[in-house]
């Protein structure tokens, strides 16, 4: 597996939990300068990703669990699909295109899009419209500094994201399951806010395909449909853009999709959410609203009637 990073552990033989925690252990003990990461291969910036206060007390699922239920459609419906057909994927050379409303246009390199970039470690609640839920410990960088990087225009409104099409390698899109290419976006100030971060890794391991290789948003106030995977187009525009599920079903799906446990579906209760990885009897647990972010991110949205824009 070319560009995984270097590491004076191996991930095999241990549970990738066990790791992680070993390392965090080892990092704290040998100080800022021991143990240099480097990603090669993949063009992918050395990392050093910075641990943060975000999640404290959250308790990470099994980088099993994450790596093993998914949805990522590009692949297929069921959860195993994508952990099965995702691993061709080809990552490297990647090119995210960035257009529209900004100063600084172009097809950039993956890795001179991210270099220069904070890479912070970010542990977040995931909650998926289908009322089941994961904490997952992302490593990436704040939107908004890329944002900053290619600078926006004035009269940009709204930032819209597409992923790969690439039907040869992925299977699902050889499929009419929906109109590819995966498409979301987001308000301008959604994606400045600093809880919003583009992720190119997980634990200490560069991102798994399946889980949106080698770069994918993470909002983690929204349902997760909204954290588009293996992105290749970022477009600042100032009309509301095409979101993938949104278009196919805006009855069931809003284009803001903030988590609410007092918004149903129209098919399903958003009240609670079976937490993946917490045992095949595990009480299921009460929603918060938006996914427990409600302090930093409820200002967005005052004086909107959240039952309408859903
Ligand atoms: N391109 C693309 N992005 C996608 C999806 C998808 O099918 N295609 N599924 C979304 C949905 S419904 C969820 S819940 C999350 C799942 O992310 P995870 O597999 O890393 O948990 O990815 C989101 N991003
Ligand atoms: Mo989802």
């Amino acid at each position: 597996m070319a560009g995984r990073w270097k590491n004076e552990l191996t991930w095999s033989d241990v549970t990738p939990k066990d790791t992680w925690m070993n390392r965090r252990q080892l990092l704290a003990g040998a100080g800022a300068m021991g143990l240099a990461m480097t990603a090669a291969g993949r063009g992918e910036a050395k990392i050093n990703a910075k641990k943060t206060s975000y999640g404290k007390g959250l308790k990470p699922n099994k980088l099993g669990d994450i790596t093993s239920y998914n949805n990522f459609y590009e692949f297929g419906t069921g959860k195993e699909d994508p952990a099965k057909y995702a691993g061709s994927l080809t990552t490297d050379p990647w090119t995210v295109k960035v257009d529209g409303m900004v100063d600084k246009p172009g097809n950039y390199a993956l890795g001179d899009l991210i270099s220069g970039m904070q890479m912070e470690e970010r542990i977040y609640r995931f909650r998926c419209v289908e009322a089941w839920s994961m904490v997952v410990p992302w490593v990436g960088f704040e939107l908004a500094d890329l944002l900053k990087k290619v600078g926006v225009q004035g009269g940009a409104k709204y930032v819209a994201f597409e992923t790969l099409e690439r039907p040869e390698e992925m299977p699902g899109q050889r499929r009419g399951i929906l109109n590819w290419p995966y498409r979301e976006g987001l308000r301008l100030d959604e994606a400045m806010h600093p809880l919003t971060i583009m992720a190119t890794g997980l634990y200490d391991e560069p991102l798994p395909n399946q889980c949106g290789a080698p770069i994918r948003l993470v909002v983690p106030w929204k349902y997760g449909f909204k954290s588009i995977k293996s992105i290749v187009r970022i477009s600042l525009v100032d009309k509301e853009p095409y979101a993938t599920w949104n278009k196919t079903n805006s009855r069931e799906y809003g284009f803001y999709s903030n988590v609410n446990p007092t918004v149903d579906h129209p098919r399903w209760s958003q009240a609670t959410e079976r937490v993946i990885g917490g045992g095949l009897f595990s009480a299921r647990e009460p929603t918060l609203m938006f996914n427990g972010y409600e302090a930093e991110v409820a200002s967005f949205y005052k004086g909107m009637d959240l039952k309408k824009f859903f």
